[in-house]
């Protein structure tokens, strides 16, 4: 009690086990910090081409629900903009989504008019078995540090093109290594 040891090897193997689990299990916010929204035109396809979507990860829709709605409908409907029949509807403000199985999900604003100009999001689900680790690509800017402080947690703007589920990632290892550390030591 008390003495400084190495970390054992149930450490790392935690470590590693907790860390893949984080990864399989992302939240992505649809939009990152600008949302679901009109006001700031977001391209919602290109931001849903630059996340990996796997069975078991979410959608999160966040808005302001005077305004707004997330409609799940049809590829034709989508196409369409029609939003008179959804296969499901949520106004919560704040909606998480569990994407359950693989395939294409469609999801748009009901409200008149925001599904035509852009508010709208096409969500290609891959099974868990693929890859999980996404890609991280190089950045010009300072890159956060994985034990860095929470004043780090609000993205920029110019941060928006990154995925996501890589910040969560990163939070989720330098909460994992803070646990683990107190567990072992
Ligand atoms: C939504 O917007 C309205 C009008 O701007 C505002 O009064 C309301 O507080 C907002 N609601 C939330 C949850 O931000
Ligand atoms: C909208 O979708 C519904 C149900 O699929 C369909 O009956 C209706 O004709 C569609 N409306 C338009 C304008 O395409
Ligand atoms: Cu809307």
């Amino acid at each position: 009690m008390g003495s400084v040891k190495m970390p054992s090897p149930f450490f790392w193997i935690s470590t590693m086990a907790l860390f893949t689990l984080s990864v399989a299990a992302t939240v992505h916010q649809v939009g990152d910090s600008s949302g679901w929204t009109t006001l700031i035109p977001v391209d919602y396809a290109k931001w849903a081409s630059s996340q990996k979507f796997h069975v078991g990860d979410s959608l999160l829709f966040k808005y302001n629900n005077t305004f707004h709605n997330v409609l799940q409908v049809t590829q034709e409907q989508f196409k369409a903009c029609n939003s008179s029949s959804p296969a499901a509807s949520y106004n919560s403000g704040a909606d998480s989504i569990p994407l359950k199985r693989p395939g294409t999900f469609y999801f748009l604003c009901g409200f008149p008019g925001h599904c035509q100009l852009g508010q709208k999001v096409e969500v290609k689900v891959t099974s868990a078995s693929s890859s999980h680790l996404p890609a991280p690509s190089p950045s010009p800017g300072p890159s956060p540090s994985p034990m860095g402080g929470p004043s780090a947690s609000a993205p920029t703007p110019s941060a928006a093109s990154t995925p996501s589920s890589y910040f969560f990632s990163m939070l989720c290892l330098s909460l994992e290594f803070a646990l683990l550390y107190f567990v072992v030591v």
